[in-house]
C-alpha cells in the first residue's frame, strides 16, 4: 500500500488530504502539534492513518519522526501559516520569526529527511505547499509571501537536484482557501475572519487536496512542477500609483 505523509494534519487542507489519500486506498502518516486532533483523525481509519506529534520547527524532532516512520512515497509539505496583515514597519518580529521557522525551515528540515529514501528507491514525490502570494506580493504579504516565494525557488531549486532520480516535486501555490489559515493570521479576530470569506465563495481544503491526488498520481514520467488555484471569484488588480 502506498504512504503518504502529510505534515500540518490537523487542519484544512492538511487534513483533507490525508482523507483524500485514505479514501483512495493508501496508507497515511499525519502529523502535527494538536494531538487530539491527531487522534480523532487516526479515529477515522485506524487501520490506515500512523500519527505522530511533530512541531516542523524543531530539526531534531523532525530527524526522529522521520527515522522512525519508515518509507514514505509522497511528503505533502503543507504545515504553514501566515500571521498579520500589517505593513513590514509595524509587524512583530516574533510572528516573522515564526513564519520564517515554520514555512521555510520547517520544510527544509522534512524534505532533507524525507529526501534519501526517495532518492535511494529512485521514485518519490515532493508536494510543497506555497500560495499565490508566492508570485504576487499584496499589502501585509511581505513575510509570508517572501516564504512561500522561498518555497517556490526551492521547489526548482529541488526539481534540479533531482534530475534523473526518478523523484518528483510539485509546488501548489492556492489562493483564497476557507480554513483556520484567517483564524491564526487575524489571531481569532472573528470579524476580520468572517468578513474576508462572507460571499466569497473560497476554494475548500477538498479542492487543494484533489490537486494534489491528482498531481501525485500521473504516470511516473510526468511531473507537474507548478499548480496555481484559485476560487473563480478572485483575480489579480493592476499594480497601484500612490498620487501625493
Ligand atoms: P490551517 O491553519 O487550517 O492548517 C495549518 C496546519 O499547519 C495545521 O494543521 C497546523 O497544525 C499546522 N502547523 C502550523 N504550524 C506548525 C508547526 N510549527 N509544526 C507542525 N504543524 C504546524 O491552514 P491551511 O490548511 O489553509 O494551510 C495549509 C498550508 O496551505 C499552509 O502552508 C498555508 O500557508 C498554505 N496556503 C493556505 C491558503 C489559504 O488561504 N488557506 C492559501 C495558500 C496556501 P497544528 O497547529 O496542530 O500543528
Ligand atoms: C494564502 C493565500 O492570498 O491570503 O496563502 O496569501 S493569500
Amino acid at each position: 500500500m502506498p504512504v503518504v505523509c502529510v505534515t500540518g494534519a490537523t487542519s484544512g487542507i492538511g487534513r483533507a488530504t490525508v482523507e483524500r489519500f485514505v479514501k483512495e486506498g493508501w496508507e497515511a502518516v499525519a502529523l502535527g502539534r494538536r494531538e487530539e486532533r491527531l487522534a480523532a483523525l487516526a479515529a477515522e481509519h485506524p487501520d490506515r492513518i500512523r500519527t505522530a506529534r511533530l512541531d516542523v520547527r524543531h530539526r531534531d524532532e523532525v530527524e526522529q519522526v522521520f527515522k522512525a516512520m519508515g518509507d514514505i512515497d509522497v511528503l505533502v509539505n503543507n504545515a504553514g501559516l501566515a500571521l498579520g496583515l500589517e505593513p513590514a514597519q509595524e509587524c512583530s518580529l516574533d510572528d516573522w520569526d515564526t513564519m520564517v521557522d515554520t514555512n521555510i525551515k520547517g520544510l527544509l528540515y522534512c524534505t532533507r529527511a524525507a529526501l534519501p529514501g526517495m532518492v535511494a528507491r529512485k521514485a518519490g514525490h515532493v508536494v510543497n505547499l506555497g500560495s499565490i502570494a508566492g508570485t504576487y506580493a499584496y499589502p501585509g504579504s511581505n513575510v509570508y509571501g517572501a516564504s512561500k516565494g522561498f518555497v517556490l525557488q526551492f521547489s526548482r531549486g529541488l526539481r534540479c537536484d533531482l534530475h534523473g532520480t526518478g523523484v518528483r516535486v510539485t509546488d501548489i501555490e492556492p489562493g483564497l482557501l476557507e480554513s483556520e489559515f484567517s483564524d491564526v493570521r487575524f489571531k481569532g479576530d472573528e470579524s476580520r475572519f468572517e468578513n474576508l470569506y462572507k460571499n466569497a465563495h473560497p476554494l475548500r481544503p477538498e479542492d487543494v487536496a484533489d490537486a494534489i491526488w491528482w498531481v501525485t498520481t500521473r504516470p511516473a514520467h510526468v511531473n507537474v512542477s507548478q499548480v496555481e488555484i484559485m476560487p473563480t471569484t478572485q483575480s489579480l488588480a493592476s499594480a497601484r500609483v500612490f498620487k501625493g
